[in-house]
């Protein structure tokens, strides 16, 4: 997310982008943040950092994911209001919304049930509206879908299922076999927005929303897991055949969001998914020895 939304600010010319890497800035840690926006003082804050990972990381590492993810959200929406900043754009995920909900899912919805297990953790957030009405602060969120595209982590024990599953049919195709591993039973329906039209939305919503209540970013499109592999590999490796390994969790049987409002406000996306997992297989390929050297493909399944 964070790369995407820098590309898109610099596409439209923004000179005065300013970030703070993980090493450079712990964003858990409050003086550190204070002394950060003090001494830089942004006008316009888009929050999109975040400890995160697919339905094995979660489920896994939960202790991990909600003390991170609490304190870093916390931590900069403070010192965001104790500095001033005009606007603030948070940004969530669509597994806040409950297990059972209806479908498509509504804003309103909104802890209207219990939560995934496998990510309850990184769901709890209703930071924004908070300061908005204590403090008046034009603080904003937004909750997009599954994402996928460049700068993706393809890391099978810990990413999401979009660049697992190009990784994994990528891999066989390279050693010649034709069997790949889907978790799961391939039922579950899921939703994907490319990260440059969740960026495109960000610089949307901070120009054009205002309002308290959360509101959704995706496509309003889904498909089923087995579908999913089933275009992934059309794309990367035609002759493969899908195993499904149901020893690993479904998760959530469906969450596809609601989008009207959105669209109500006259933004679409852009990119569709054929055309993306294409141009993400595409950047895998160009970035493979990258990956390879910083690890980010090193696990194997
Ligand atoms: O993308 P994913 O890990 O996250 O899994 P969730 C989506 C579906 O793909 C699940 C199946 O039903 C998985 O069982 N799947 C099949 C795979 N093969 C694979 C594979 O090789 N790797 C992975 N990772 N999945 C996450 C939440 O839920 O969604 C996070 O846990 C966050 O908190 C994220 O919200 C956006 O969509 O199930």
């Amino acid at each position: 997310m964070g790369s995407a939304v820098m590309r898109r600010l610099g596409g439209e010319g923004f000179g005065q982008v300013l970030t703070a890497t993980r090493d450079q800035l712990d964003l858990r840690d409050q003086a550190a943040v204070n002394y950060w926006f003090r001494a830089n003082r942004p006008e316009f804050v888009f929050l999109v950092a975040g400890t995160v990972g697919g339905i094995l990381a979660n489920s896994t590492r939960p202790a991990e994911f909600i003390y991170d993810n609490m304190l870093i959200h916390a931590t900069v929406v403070h010192a965001a209001h104790l500095f001033g900043a005009k606007k603030l754009l948070y940004l969530g995920s669509s597994c806040i919304y409950p297990r059972e909900c209806m479908q498509p899912i509504k804003e309103e919805h909104l802890l209207s049930g219990a939560l995934e297990p496998t990510n309850e953790p990184y769901a709890i957030a209703k930071l924004c509206e908070s300061y908005r009405r204590q403090y008046g602060s034009n603080f904003i969120s937004a909750m997009p879908t599954n994402l996928y595209g460049p700068n993706d982590n393809f890391d099978l024990t810990s990413s999401h299922v979009l660049p697992a599953l190009i990784r994994k049919f990528h891999d066989a195709k390279t050693e010649g076999r034709r069997e790949v591993s889907i978790w799961g039973t391939g039922a579950p329906r899921r939703e994907f927005l490319h990260v440059d039209d969740l960026a495109d939305a960000c610089l949307f919503l901070m120009r054009n929303y205002d309002a308290a209540q959360h509101i959704n970013v995706g496509t309003g499109e889904d498909l089923t897991i087995r579908e999913l592999a089933e275009t992934v590999a059309s794309i990367v490796h035609p002759e493969a055949t899908l195993a499904f390994d149901t020893s690993k969790p479904d998760g959530t049987p469906r969450k596809l969001l609601d989008v009207a409002r959105l669209h109500g406000l006259g933004w679409r996306h852009r990119i569709n998914l054929s055309e993306g997992i294409a141009s993400s297989y595409q950047w895998f390929l160009d970035h493979y020895q990258d990956l390879r050297a910083t690890g980010r493909v090193a696990a194997l399944a």
